[in-house]
């Protein structure tokens, strides 16, 4: 089995992390969509990272379907509930945090065209997406110790990627000050070994 991931993606770092804290021994191979896509492609008809190979030589995406596989070759910390209920919940969450991401990353490449190719109106209709994530992401943690409720699981996880990212992508964006709960849930899942090993530098 091997990870296709690429350093900075916040959707391979989820499946990182997931392998950190299910300890599985898997070797990362590091490739750019943007810069080696026929290679990623060879993985992935979509292009994109994350892909798991797995010894078969079959191949696994996305990042949720990955980390759901991942959750059930090991009984190791487990990160999904077994309650339909909360696990609704979880995807919640999860396509919450992955939707700001994706918002993000599209902003991110339409930013990268030149000048004069860009769209202000198509980065900004992202970004708003962006904002409007993160206020949905703030009021479903609220009080929570953890998003969904009890037990820490894939929605911390894809809360985390998805904040740091946009630390990463947007540092001007005072999301911190705007959304203590998020800020306070952050630095809770930074102090983690697995988020601290992954962190996109
Ligand atoms: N829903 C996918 C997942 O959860 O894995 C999103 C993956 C994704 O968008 N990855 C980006 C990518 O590979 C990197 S952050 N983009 C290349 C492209 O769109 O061509």
């Amino acid at each position: 089995m091997k990870l296709i991931s690429s350093p900075t993606s916040p959707f391979a770092r989820k499946t990182r992390i997931v392998l950190a804290e299910k300890k599985i021994d898997c070797p990362v191979v590091e490739l750019s969509p943007w810069d080696d896509a026929e290679a990623v492609a060879r993985y992935n008809p979509l292009g994109k990272v994350p892909v798991l190979e797995l010894d078969d030589g079959s191949t696994l995406f996305d990042s949720r379907v990955i980390a759901e596989y991942l959750d059930s070759i090991s009984p190791v910390s487990r990160l999904y509930p077994q309650e339909r209920r909360a696990l609704v919940e979880t995807r919640r969450w999860e396509a919450l945090a992955d939707g700001v991401c994706d918002a993000l990353v599209a902003a991110v490449v339409e930013r990268r065209r030149p000048d004069a190719q860009q769209s202000a109106a198509s980065i900004e209709r992202q970004l708003v997406k962006v904002e409007r994530g993160l206020s949905a992401m703030a009021d479903a943690l609220g009080e929570r110790v953890w998003c969904n409720g009890e037990a820490y699981g894939i929605a911390d996880i894809a809360c985390g990627c998805c904040l740091d990212y946009v630390s990463l992508r947007l540092p001007e964006l005072d999301w911190r000050e705007r959304h203590p709960v998020l800020a306070q849930h952050a630095d809770k899942l930074a102090a983690r070994p697995a988020f601290a090993e992954t962190r996109p530098a």
